[in-house]
């Protein structure tokens, strides 16, 4: 199947009635073309990848009124590692966004420091690679802009996103990465606000990034750091994010 066959299906296996999705989240599991195009596109290369799809091509955005009444929470939705706990406990006041690694400038931004920014909102379909999808609103800082207020060196290659909680209630920490240059597309941004209100520990606060081309695993929640680096094998094991390392995602996970 070539790469615009297998848009044509997503797009079909999407289209599976709009009006449904006022109802809530769609449901697509029972799908076999949703799971067909999910499997074949694992298979695919990062650089067959990049050679069939443009890079700054924007996800669908969507109306008001085709928003999700309800958004499902998926994977970590409740943290209860002691450092999620003791931000949550005062209301994130101490929070501070770290951004180290391959930089110059390190920096350490406090939720007043990244609302001060320019923002950008956007009202997209968020797919779960479990079989559903949800569109809803997001508002947050622009990740490519902010990671240039670092001066990343010239070396930084990826991007990985440090989480507060733990999938399996262990002393792992949820993480997950993307290449440096995917923080410029226009959609990547560190989220603080969903659906008009401000982000629920459900969805990931007090940041979480939002990722539109990518599947839902990538986009992290609870984030407590952006880590430049030039290679991952030294996170986790090496295969760059959770889902990747312990259930053998594709890392690329784009749609
Ligand atoms: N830190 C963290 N981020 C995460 C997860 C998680 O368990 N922990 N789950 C991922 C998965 S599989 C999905 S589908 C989405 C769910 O986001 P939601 O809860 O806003 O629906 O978050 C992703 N980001
Ligand atoms: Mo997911």
């Amino acid at each position: 199947m070539s790469k615009n066959d297998r848009r044509r299906f997503l797009g079909q296996a999407f289209a599976v009635g709009s009006a449904a999705l006022l109802a809530g989240c769609e449901r697509l599991n029972n799908s076999a073309t949703f799971k067909e195009v999910l499997a074949s596109s694992d298979k695919l290369t990062d650089k067959t990848f990049h050679a069939l799809t443009p890079e700054n091509a924007l996800a669908q955005e969507f109306t008001e009124a085709e928003m999700s009444p309800y958004f499902k929470a998926n994977g970590s939705v409740n943290p209860k590692t002691p450092e999620y706990l003791a931000l949550l406990n005062n209301n994130f006041t101490d929070y501070r966004l770290k951004v180290f690694g391959l930089v110059d400038i390190p920096l350490a931004l406090s939720l007043a420091q990244l609302r001060a920014l320019p923002s950008r909102t956007q009202i997209t379909r968020h797919d779960c690679v479990e079989g559903w999808s949800c569109v809803g609103k997001w508002k947050g800082a622009p990740l490519g802009a902010l990671l240039d207020q670092a001066k990343p060196k010239a070396n930084a290659k990826y991007v990985v996103f440090h989480c507060a909680d733990s999938y399996d209630n262990n002393d792992e920490r949820y993480y997950e990465s993307i290449y440096l240059h995917d923080a410029d597309h226009p959609q990547s941004i560190l989220a603080y606000d969903m659906n008009d209100k401000l982000l629920d520990v459900a969805h990931g606060a007090p940041i979480r990034v939002r990722l539109e081309r990518k599947l839902g695993y990538k986009m992290a929640k609870y984030i407590l750091g952006l880590e430049l680096v030039e290679s991952l094998d030294a996170i986790g094991k090496g295969r760059g994010g959770y889902w990747e390392d312990h259930h053998g995602y594709h890392w690329h996970a784009g749609i």
